[in-house]
């Protein structure tokens, strides 16, 4: 917990004004790493963040890891006629040179399985992301309702 904050505080006094949340590891930077409040005693949550490569090679978000639920796993979803199902991602998610990849609701998701509370509007916890190239990162997931114009409601989803 400790290191999470002094990292977190190296990462916003080096590059960033405090409000941006935004955290580099090598030549990649996450964006705003977010998670909606838990509705009411569901044992599972959702993160979701921007990966963008500023390098010139590919590099891969393999894991993702943290105490704030039992299970931590990159999911993607997939529709099967009108279920919106979801599954693990095997060999992590692809950050092409010079592009973001974005995981939102909807798409991929980073699966809280598990939650060892439940998550409060207003809080944060640490997730560490694992990349092949530019190594771990800690960042500081910002509990919130966000409105996303895009974004499909949340519905009932089936694990495999
Ligand atoms: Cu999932």
């Amino acid at each position: 917990m400790k290191r999470t904050f002094i990292a977190l505080a190296i990462v916003l006094a080096g590059c960033a004004p405090s409000w941006a949340h935004e955290f580099t590891v090598g030549e990649l930077m996450v964006e705003h790493p977010w998670a909606r409040p838990s509705l009411g005693a569901s044992p599972n949550g959702a993160a979701y963040l921007i990966v963008k490569n500023n390098g010139k090679e590919a590099d891969r978000l393999l894991s993702v890891s943290g105490d704030v639920a039992g299970r931590v796993e990159l999911h993607a979803t997939l529709m099967d006629g009108d279920v919106m199902r979801m599954r693990p991602v095997k060999d992590g998610v692809e950050i092409p040179p010079g592009q973001s990849v974005e995981i939102v609701p909807g798409g991929l998701h980073i699966m809280l399985m598990g939650l060892a509370a439940p998550l409060k509007e207003g809080d944060s916890f640490p997730l560490s992301l694992q990349f092949e190239r530019a190594g771990s990162v800690d960042v500081s997931v910002h509990v919130e309702t966000k409105p996303e114009k895009s974004a499909p409601p949340m519905r009932e989803h089936h694990h495999e």
